[in-house]
């Protein structure tokens, strides 16, 4: 497995679950002194930084980009897949393409959170599911004409009705045929809804092709009180060998979250 730390450059998300906020060379620089493998991107937009300069730092830092979130579309525009509006879901999808064509270009894939939306008033479940499947065969579809993976993401109750569980979303990509798309695994919001984090690592098996790595309160592991042997003994069962990246609160301060994320990256997968 490898660890990651989330660059964050959105002033809507200042106080969001990111490490870094301050310039990305900075964030990068911190992420290789700590010793990172690579970093996540949450960025406001894909025209926000021209695809080579972020390269060009990459490779001076020798480090990769695990990803790259979308969520930007949503805090900072107020898009989601599933808006009762066309044309607000029609914009929502060509942000989320633009983001996959983008994170494509550096080989990241492109995680969709809060841009799924959520469905109440006067959209039904079953409407916003469809909306939602239609815009995920797309971004399936980009993600392979790119050559990554898409990464859809369960989140908690709080946060959306469509996916909370890992199991069901897994079962959902599988019945609808989304063969380039995988399930983020974030240890916050499997916290609230899952009975046991381990076995739903285990039930949604080669689904899993990202992890946010984070404590019960969303702080750096080891800051919160989830047991995170089983879990990670439930991603070597699995086979596991992709990102274990940091979207946590920058607590006490961002380098302390970073230099805590680390410390237990290696003591459990060492
Ligand atoms: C995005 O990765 C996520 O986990 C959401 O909770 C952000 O609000
Ligand atoms: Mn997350």
């Amino acid at each position: 497995m490898k660890s990651a730390i989330t660059l964050a450059q959105v002033p809507e998300a200042k106080t969001g679950p990111f490490v870094f906020h301050q310039p990305l060379s900075e964030g990068f620089s911190m992420a290789a002194e700590l010793g990172f493998d690579a970093v996540e991107l949450f960025l406001p937009g894909p025209d926000f930084i021209d695809v080579d300069e972020v390269k060009a730092m990459a490779s001076a830092h020798d480090l990769s980009i695990a990803a790259v979130g979308t969520g930007a579309g949503m805090v900072k525009h107020g898009l989601s897949l599933t808006d009762p509006d066309p044309d607000r879901r029609k914009a929502a999808l060509a942000f989320v393409l633009s983001m996959i064509d983008f994170g494509g270009q550096l080989d990241a894939p492109a995680i969709l959170g809060s841009m799924q939306g959520k469905w109440g008033g006067e959209v039904s479940q079953e409407q916003s599911l469809s909306w939602l499947t239609d815009a995920l065969k797309a971004a399936d579809e980009r993600a392979a004409e790119n050559g990554v993976v898409f990464i859809y993401e369960p989140l908690n109750r709080y946060e959306t009705n469509q996916f909370n569980q890992l199991a069901p979303a897994a079962t959902y990509l599988e019945d609808q045929g989304l063969e380039h798309t995988v399930l983020l695994a974030d240890l916050f919001h499997m916290n609230i809804e899952e009975p046991d984090i381990g076995q739903a690592l285990r039930d949604a098996g080669s689904k899993v092709g990202h992890v946010h790595f984070a404590d019960s309160n969303r702080q750096a592991v080891g800051f919160g009180h989830t047991e995170m042997s089983s879990i990670l003994e439930a991603l070597g069962e699995i086979g596991y060998e992709g990102y274990l990246s940091a979207e946590i609160f920058p607590l006490p301060d961002p380098e302390t979250a970073a230099r805590q994320t680390i410390e237990a990256f290696r003591q459990l997968t060492g």
